[in-house]
């Protein structure tokens, strides 16, 4: 079973302050991943206080693009110095990581489809690896380059894999209803818009309805939950917040 899991960039980090890992965290989630069998994990982390702080100094957003390669620079840089601490975290409880850079593998088109090359993904877990991409900036046709969100490449890595599921593990325990109680399935756009909210820090790429939006396009089993139902999701059980079928 592929399994696509995307850990929110806020879970990871303090969002109010710049490259800060909740190491407590980090740890944590680590050590619940190296307890599981999931042996088809493919996953994925936001950009939490790195990227997104990096994005908005460049004026950077999925749409507002820029040539300016110092920029550019600043971007994957800061994911990487991310993405570098979270395969660390994760080799040293024993689990196999290898960083991926969606840089690399990854643009938008000049109609702003994203395309994805799933190869050397496919191969990291062929040979037992887990493979740990994340968001990113990425080139772009119509502007340079642009900021490429976990949750969109989330969907469209799945896609391209075949996975059988995707899990957004977030900062809060799903997706919550105006009194903040859990809602336990969402089937359609219409039947939550006006509950849902923003987040909190800077974040240039959208909160939970925008997840839920695009979870809702990727046709495929979804669950939005907190830290505490990772060990439920990774027993193969949809915890928090279930979406689609
Ligand atoms: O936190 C954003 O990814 P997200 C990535 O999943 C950057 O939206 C570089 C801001």
């Amino acid at each position: 079973m592929v399994d696509v899991l995307k850990l929110g960039g806020s879970l990871l980090t303090d969002k109010t302050t710049p490259e800060t890992i909740d190491e407590a965290r980090l740890a944590e989630v680590a050590e619940v991943i190296a307890a599981t069998d999931d042996c088809d994990l493919v996953l994925i982390h936001g950009g939490g206080s790195f990227g997104h702080p990096a994005a908005e100094r460049h004026g950077m957003s999925p749409t507002a693009g820029t040539t300016n390669v110092s920029a550019v620079k600043d971007v994957t840089r800061a994911m990487r110095r991310f993405n570098d601490r979270v395969v660390d975290a994760l080799q040293s409880v024993g689990i196999p990581a290898v960083g991926t850079q969606p840089f690399s593998c990854c643009r938008r088109t000049a109609s702003g489809q994203l395309e994805v090359c799933a190869e050397p993904v496919k191969g990291q877990s062929e040979i037992g690896f887990l493979p740990v991409l994340h968001g990113d900036a990425i080139i772009d046709a119509r502007a340079g380059a642009t900021i490429l969100s976990g949750d969109e490449l989330a969907v469209e890595l799945a896609r391209s894999l075949g996975a059988d599921r995707i899990g957004f593990c977030t900062g809060v325990p799903g997706v919550l209803d105006a009194t903040n109680e859990v809602i336990p399935r969402i089937d359609s756009m219409e039947a939550v818009e006006t509950v849902l909210t923003g987040t909190e820090g800077t974040d240039v790429t959208g909160g939970m309805a925008g997840k839920v939006e695009l979870l809702l396009e990727s046709s495929m089993p979804c669950a939005i939950f907190g830290p505490a139902e990772l060990p439920a999701y990774l027993g193969g059980e949809f915890p928090g917040t279930r979406i689609g079928d």
